[in-house]
């Protein structure tokens, strides 16, 4: 079996709202997701983040679990609104919780990696306009220096922004997650201040010469032409633009791509929200990148997408519980492009990868074959993009427990962990055995486990 490198971290992720629950405890104060879930028609069946996983009582038992498997790192996010439940005030029960989970994670040996914003906004900066207001970007380094100020000593690596991509479009343009609004230049300006209060982040981080690893996570939907047609080349092209380039340009090259600048200006007009020095900010050189990968897409000539201009074409492979198409090779693909293109010799992060699978429990077990599947076949990509000298230094699957999926509230189970969410009673599936196993090789092992192995 192909081993990875010594030092290799195996990790896994989680979000705040997603699992902590106690949504109106320790002096917190509504997020934009408790208001979107509020809203009738959001969230599937109404669901919320108030429970969840109740993960904010029941902390030790899951860091404890994290240990039995081996974890080496847990990536998990810091709810704002917990901090900073009203506008310039500090709540010091807020941040006990995370100290708390950081002194039990340091106590298992469990490196703490740790996302400063995955998309709930505290309700009270929304309320001047969130993201499309550059007083946010203020507000958000003020959280974030506060964060580094306190936690610095104890957490190594830290995550400024969990998928910017999503924030802005999916929030703000689409408006299937909070805030929903429908209004694309404001999800464009949200864009713009995401990446700059990630820059200023950095540099506040730097100024205060701690010694950590600071970066960010993408989300990344590598896409493919439906053909080799002229139309459709241009297509791919533009939701390259879209989804991948217009974070990764201003990130590592110091401007937005170009034909994606014309494109939105000859829609919106000029986005005077940039203004001198922000892509400098911007563009700080950063400790890694973090790469979040689930799938691709195949897009084509058409309109069905009215913001590109362009459609897309059905899966041409297995799907998962989410329609999402199983690809693992455009992973493999998307790390090679990243190191040529932007990266270089930046150590990158897997910071999420995973699948969402109707999964049931059977007795005391929940087996979850293709999961196993899933992960196994996106590790063996990482695996031989390592073995060629590729700089990817760790692994965090998407996710430690089943959880709140935002408006798909608890109907997917991304976990390796299932979670009943009558007792809360946690069972490691068939996924985490398996990645359990694979951590202690530090190698991919094979998808089918020993003792379900024919015995003749
Ligand atoms: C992540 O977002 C989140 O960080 C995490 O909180 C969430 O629970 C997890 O993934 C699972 O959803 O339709 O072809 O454009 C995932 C971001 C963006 C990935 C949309 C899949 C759809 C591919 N997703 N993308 S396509």
């Amino acid at each position: 079996m192909k081993q990875f490198p010594k030092d290799f971290l195996w990790g896994v992720a989680t979000a705040s709202y997603q699992i902590e629950g106690a949504a109106q405890e320790g002096g917190r104060s509504p997020s934009i997701w408790d208001d979107f879930a509020r809203t009738p028609g959001k969230v599937f069946e109404g669901h919320t983040g108030d429970v969840a996983c109740d993960h904010y009582h029941r902390y030790p038992e899951d860091v404890h679990l994290m240990k039995e498997l081996g974890v080496q790192a847990y990536r998990f996010s810091i709810s704002w609104s917990r901090l900073f439940p009203e506008k310039g005030v500090f709540n010091q029960a807020g941040l006990e919780f995370y100290k708390r989970l950081i002194r039990e994670l340091k106590a298992r040996g469990i490196q703490p990696a740790a996302t400063i914003y995955h998309w709930d906004l505290p309700s009270w900066a929304q309320a001047e306009g969130g993201w499309a207001n550059r007083d946010t970007v203020l507000h958000f380094v003020d959280y974030a220096t506060t964060l580094f100020r306190e936690l610095g000593r104890d957490v190594g690596v830290w995550i400024t922004h969990n998928e910017p991509w999503c924030a802005a479009f999916l929030g703000y343009g689409e408006g299937v997650h909070a805030p929903g609004h429908q209004d694309w230049r404001e999800a464009l300006i949200s864009s713009h201040h995401l990446l700059l209060s990630h820059g200023l982040a950095v540099q506040a981080y730097r100024d205060m010469g701690l010694t950590g690893e600071i970066g960010i996570t993408l989300n990344f939907t590598p896409t493919d032409a439906a053909s080799d047609a002229p139309a459709d080349v241009i297509a791919a092209s533009r939701w390259d633009g879209y989804a991948n380039r217009w974070f990764l340009d201003p990130l590592f090259k110091g401007h937005y791509p170009v034909d994606m600048i014309e494109w939105f200006g000859e829609q919106f007009g000029p986005l005077a929200c940039i203004q001198p020095g922000d892509l400098e900010t911007i563009a700080v050189p950063i400790d890694f990148l973090g790469v979040n990968f689930y799938s691709r897409n195949i897009s084509k000539a058409g309109a069905d997408n009215a913001l590109l201009g362009i459609s897309f074409d059905e899966a041409r492979g297995p799907v998962t519980d989410m329609g999402w198409e199983v690809h693992p090779e455009s992973l493999y693909r998307l790390l090679k492009r990243l190191e040529q293109e932007y990266t270089g010799r930046l150590p990158l992060y897997i910071t999420e990868n995973g699948a969402a699978y109707p999964d049931q429990i059977t007795g005391d077990a929940v087996h979850d074959p293709e999961r196993v599947r899933y992960l196994h076949e996106h590790l063996e990509a990482c695996q031989q993009f390592v073995a060629e000298g590729g700089n990817l230094k760790g692994y965090y699957v998407w996710s430690f427990l089943d959880n709140f999926e935002w408006a798909f509230g608890y109907s997917k189970r991304f976990g390796i962990v299932y979670v009943d969410y009558e007792t809360q009673r946690r069972i490691p599936k068939d996924s985490a055995l398996w990645f359990a196993r694979t951590i202690a090789d530090n190698g991919v092992q094979p998808t089918r486990a020993t003792s379900d192995a024919p015995s003749s």
